[in-house]
């Protein structure tokens, strides 16, 4: 008999999230004053709207806020990507999504590796989005097989953390001493090095063909190149950010303002130069600099359905077309102009969006049911249930990304001169092969939440007839 206990992959995923926290706010201190501005912005938030805390609490996503966070590695083989797909799984995080980044000028596509299904995104929703480099898109084949040279001899993981991933796959999981050692070993594979472990002359070159591409072969691992809070108000954080000394970027990522939030808006602080040694050309070390990581903040709203999101994508080109956001941030106020009117034909409340099938929902039958619990006995769908006060509904929130956004992201702590541009070339097959796993598909998997919730309402009122 097997009488090991396991944590549960919830657990460690709590634990991993935290200790990532805590190792970036002493590696990256603004990022833990960006944190408290967060969450004082977030008190103030719910304390002004009563309404919106009664929700998150209804929900049962209130305590999840002050934990989220998101954050972003880069790696550079298939090998890696396939092995962090195995950590990942110990945790309970999975790929969701393909996003690809080559159309805006950075050679590399990603997935998001999260918890997926309702029960664990309340416990801990943190998130990882993840990029592998594309050797194919640099243009000289000597510096090409430079880079895959080195990516293909260092080793990112600890001996220790891949004989407790073995360990975890063959006995299915992790006691409580393994699953703290394997967190404390996970983590060396996301610390910052101060030291390359390239020469100065084949930095600059790397950094020559694309800065990104330097910062992926010149490191020992893939260091965690921001972490990002959630916060209900990403407006006020942005206002308030250059008095607590982090100067934002010009404009956020993502919709507008809006009463209801959709996808995903986002604003960063640009990444600091950091010293950082190379060996020089007689093998000491030699004092340098490398700007990578910086700090952003999030805030979710709805996800939305193809349809929702071919409208956002349609309204974006379209305000992009009219003003394109300059990356110093002088016509600033022009782009959020030209945004907020586009947006004009997004519907602006909940039912609206709802009935126009642009966003998905959660349905739940009421505390308090009306006097008319009878005939609800008789309703057969949704709509009468709705119709009759026996149904609410809340958003479902996006917990994905955009690769629209992501690109700003990225431009914005690359540098404000990137201007390399790369053939645009999707290969989510490409992707998948490397990572050894299909990614899931993010709009199935919001389509299952919210039929899962109307089932739930419609057994709740017929039980017999759903269960025969
Ligand atoms: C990832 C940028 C994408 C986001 O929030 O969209 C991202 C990176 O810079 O590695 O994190
Ligand atoms: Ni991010």
């Amino acid at each position: 008999m097997n009488s090991t206990i396991f944590v549960s992959t919830d657990a460690i995923r709590a634990s991993f999230s935290s200790a990532m926290s805590s190792m970036y706010r002493t590696e990256v201190p603004a990022y833990g004053t960006l944190l408290s501005l967060v969450s004082k912005v977030n008190a103030q938030t719910l304390a002004a709207s009563p309404e919106l805390r009664h929700r998150l609490e209804q929900t049962d996503t209130l305590d999840r806020i002050s934990e989220e966070r998101h954050g972003a590695i880069r790696v550079g083989t298939a090998a890696e990507l396939a092995m962090l797909r195995r950590v990942f799984a110990i945790v309970g995080m999975h790929p969701v999504g393909y996003y690809d980044l080559s159309e805006a000028g950075v050679p590399v596509h990603s997935t998001a590796f999260r918890p997926v299904g309702d029960a664990a995104l309340k416990i801990n929703p943190f998130r990882v989005f993840t990029s592998l480099l594309r050797l194919d898109l640099v243009a000289d084949p000597e510096l090409r097989n430079e880079a895959r040279n080195i990516l293909e001899t260092r080793q990112i993981f600890t001996t220790k953390a891949i004989s407790l991933i073995e360990k975890a796959e063959t006995e299915g999981g992790l006691n409580a001493e393994d699953a703290a050692l394997f967190v404390q070993e996970i983590l060396e594979t996301f610390r910052w090095h101060d030291h390359a472990s390239v020469s100065i002359e084949l930095y600059s070159r790397l950094h020559d063909a694309h800065r990104l591409i330097a910062d992926v072969v010149s490191f020992k691992g893939p260091h965690i190149n921001h972490l990002t809070p959630r916060t209900l108000d990403i407006d006020a954080v942005q206002e308030l950010m250059p008095a607590h000394g982090i100067s934002p970027k010009a404009v956020i990522e993502g919709p507008p303002t809006r009463a209801c939030p959709i996808l995903l808006r986002q604003t960063s602080f640009k990444a600091l130069e950091e010293n950082v040694s190379f060996r020089n050309a007689l093998g000491e070390w030699e004092a340098g600099s490398h700007t990578a990581r910086f700090g952003e903040i999030e805030q979710r709203g709805i996800a939305l359905t193809p349809k929702g999101r071919a409208l956002y994508d349609q309204l974006l080109a379209e305000s992009r077309k009219t003003v394109r956001p300059a990356a110093d941030g002088s016509n600033a106020e022009a782009y959020i102009a030209a945004l907020t009117d586009a947006f004009m034909a997004f519907p602006d409340d909940w039912n609206s969006i709802r009935r126009q099938g642009l966003g998905y929902f959660r349905y739940s039958v009421v505390d308090c049911l009306p006097q008319n619990t009878l005939s609800a006995r008789e309703a057969s769908n949704i709509e009468t249930l709705l119709a009759m006060g026996a149904v609410q509904f809340d958003p479902i929130v996006y917990e994905d990304f955009l690769p629209v956004s992501a690109a700003g992201i990225f431009q914005s702590n690359l540098g404000d001169d990137t201007s390399q541009k790369f053939a645009a070339s999707p290969s989510q097959r490409e992707f998948e092969d490397c990572l050894g796993a299909p990614v899931l598909d993010e709009f199935a998997h919001y389509v299952s939440l919210e039929r899962a919730s109307i089932d739930a309402c419609l057994r709740h009122f017929k039980p017999i007839a759903l269960a025969s």
